[in-house]
């Protein structure tokens, strides 16, 4: 398989295959008979999986096993664990939920063992014209991207996702996006994880203090019209402490660091698209007040003395409030209220005051 290859065709059914036997051994020869392929032909595409990163024990007698120690990300996988619509709803083409008219995420799927960017690759399904809701995993990124061209570091065991929206906004309606994802990525953290994560505005997702997870809005637009949007999600699912970037000021974390025991990144993949599903939706419905109220309740900002590091200059002052539009306002130590659309902000340390 080349890199950024997705899994497709009988190279996929073989990984299920191998998936469904739960860690324990398949024959060749079983594995021939049920897919319908010549014992040669499986053995090529174990070694073309093996290739991608996966660890197949072939054992002489007893066959193949899968040595997964979570399971193994899919979009079938990932399929089985959404709730709240019919699996037969989420056809190809289906783009619209049929009860509420609501967005439908999570189709076209595709999973690449080794990418350079989901939202690279996010982009050029929206350039091809793919419908709203299409997603992209990467089991690792090579060339991960945060905000202002800056890295971010994408080894195996985070969950590296992109989703394609068509949102009918002009382009300066956009900016809230990214506090849709960060409301609904923090829910299908806590729902997979049981940790409650603080949302730093505008695009971080802290556990006790350190990032956890990034979301990087993209957009197209022609003058007055937005063309797509793709949401990148990176969540350090099961990074261990050596995989993570070494920073000095603050150290990220992962949810396994976190909890001490490695999530189903299949979960967690399906809880972020039903939560975005969720609040994509709403946001689309009811405007921007709903996810709000929302993102306050689940706000590590608010009431802390923060940084801001903007184009202009650097600001400090507390963050006091989040505005309908998305702006972070800040209470400055002269009295005055600023607000902050874009930058990146610091929260300053045992500075905590109540909101
Ligand atoms: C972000 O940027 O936080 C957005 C990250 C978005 C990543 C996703 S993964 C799927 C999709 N495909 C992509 O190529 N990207 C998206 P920003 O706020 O600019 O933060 C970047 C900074 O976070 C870097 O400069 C590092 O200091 C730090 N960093 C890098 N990798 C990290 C990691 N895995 N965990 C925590 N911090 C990291």
């Amino acid at each position: 398989m080349t890199a950024g290859e997705p899994f497709s065709g009988q190279r996929l059914q073989v990984l299920l295959a191998l998936a469904q036997g739960a860690e324990d051994y398949i024959s060749g020869q079983r594995l021939s008979e049920s897919l319908g392929l010549s014992r040669t032909a499986v053995w090529k595409h174990i070694q073309e999986l093996r290739g991608a990163g996966l660890e197949i024990e072939a054992h002489p007698r007893l066959g193949y096993r899968l040595v997964a120690t979570g399971e193994v990300l899919l979009p079938e996988t990932v399929r089985q664990r959404r709730t709240g619509r019919p699996a037969g709803s989420r056809g190809k083409q289906a783009v619209t939920r049929a009860d509420d008219d609501g967005p439908c995420l999570g189709e076209p799927f595709e999973c690449h063992p080794n990418l350079r960017s989901t939202n690279d690759r996010a982009k050029a399904l929206g350039v091809e014209g793919a419908p709203q809701g299409a997603t992209v995993i990467a089991w690792q990124q090579t060339l991960g991207r945060g905000r202002l061209g800056r890295d971010w570091v994408s080894p195996p065991g985070g969950l590296w996702l992109s989703v394609l929206l068509r949102p009918p906004l002009a382009p300066a309606e956009v900016s809230p996006l990214t506090l849709v994802a960060a409301v609904a990525v923090a829910e299908a953290i806590e729902q997979v994880s049981g940790l409650h994560p603080g949302i730093k505005w505008p695009n971080d997702l802290l556990v006790g203090g350190r990032k956890v997870c990034g979301v990087l809005t993209e957009l197209a637009a022609e003058a007055d019209r937005v063309s797509y949007v793709v949401l990148g999600i990176g969540i350090n699912a099961n990074l261990t402490k050596e995989q993570l970037p070494n920073q000095a000021a603050t150290q990220p974390t992962s949810l396994l660091l976190a909890t001490g025991k490695p999530v189903s990144l299949p979960n967690l993949a399906a809880a972020v698209l039903d939560r975005l599903e969720k609040w994509y939706g709403r946001f689309l419905q009811a405007g921007f007040a709903p996810v709000r109220r929302r993102w306050l309740e689940l706000s590590a900002t608010i009431g802390h003395e923060v940084t801001a590091t903007l184009p202009s200059g650097t600001v400090v002052g507390t963050a006091v409030d989040l505005a309908e539009d998305g702006a972070l306002v800040l209470a400055l130590p002269n009295g005055e209220r600023r607000r902050i659309l874009a930058g990146d902000v610091t929260l300053r340390p045992a500075s905590k005051k109540a909101p």
